[in-house]
């Protein structure tokens, strides 16, 4: 490890990014919503290495839709709904198992995706709670109510394990950066409806398209 000091921000500008993903009409951009999840695993490594493994998955799948959007035809990428259509029309997609395409933009922000949902129960659970809460405990049922169901016994059992080392409550807020502990719940009744937004938005568009199952 280097000393290099981690300069200090706040969790504040990484959940306002979900609000900048919706354009006028109501499409969301690609870049936007990977700078979100940039910031959020940066906040995660802060949180201690034993994210490393859930972190490695993050920057893999954030560093697969920089190659298309930074690729021949990274225009087509500019918002999730020009992704899927182009994908969709050019056969780009793997949609029974993984073959040709097994890094397609599509099944690739699928799992970002599924992952925004936990972090909305999250959120939520976050918001509500009492001095008395548990991280770990909202952590988990947030994940057994979103992202588990996607997930393998031993990625279900690891990522529990990991869980259980999220710093209390009191520390977690702090560790945000955002200020009091009012200031923090502002800060979610704020962000909440924008990450609810996003999530609805893209939930619809992979439904009309048929891709909530992509492989
Ligand atoms: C703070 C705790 C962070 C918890 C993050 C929750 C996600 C848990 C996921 C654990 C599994 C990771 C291992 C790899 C799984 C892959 O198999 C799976 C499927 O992909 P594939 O290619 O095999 O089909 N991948 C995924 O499901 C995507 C996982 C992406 C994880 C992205 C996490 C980004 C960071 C989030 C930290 C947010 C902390 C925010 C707290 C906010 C508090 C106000």
């Amino acid at each position: 490890s280097d000393s290099v000091p981690e300069e200090k921000f706040s969790l504040k500008e990484v959940l306002i990014t979900f609000q900048s993903c919706l354009t006028d009409n109501q499409e969301i951009l690609t870049d936007s919503y990977v700078n979100g999840w940039r910031g959020l695993v940066r906040f995660m490594n802060s949180l201690g290495s034993i994210f490393s493994f859930i972190s490695k998955d993050a920057v893999n799948k954030i560093q697969i839709m920089v190659t298309h959007q930074n690729g021949e035809n990274g225009d087509k990428y500019e918002t999730l709904q020009s992704m899927v259509k182009y994908e969709l029309d050019n056969n780009l997609v793997d949609l029974q198992r993984r073959a040709e395409h097994p890094e397609s933009g599509c099944r690739t922000l699928l799992r970002l995706h599924r992952t925004l949902r936990w972090l909305e129960l999250f959120l939520e659970k976050l918001r509500t709670s009492t001095e008395d809460s548990k991280t770990s405990v909202m952590c988990t049922d947030a994940y057994n109510d979103s992202l588990a169901q996607y997930h393998a016994w031993i990625i279900r059992k690891a990522a529990t394990m990991a869980f259980c080392a999220l710093p209390g409550r009191a520390a977690f807020f702090q560790t945000m950066n955002v200020g009091s502990t009012e200031q923090v719940v502002a800060m979610l009744v704020e962000a909440i409806p924008f990450i609810s937004k996003v999530y609805e938005i893209t939930e619809e568009l992979y439904k009309q398209h048929n891709l909530l199952e992509l492989p």
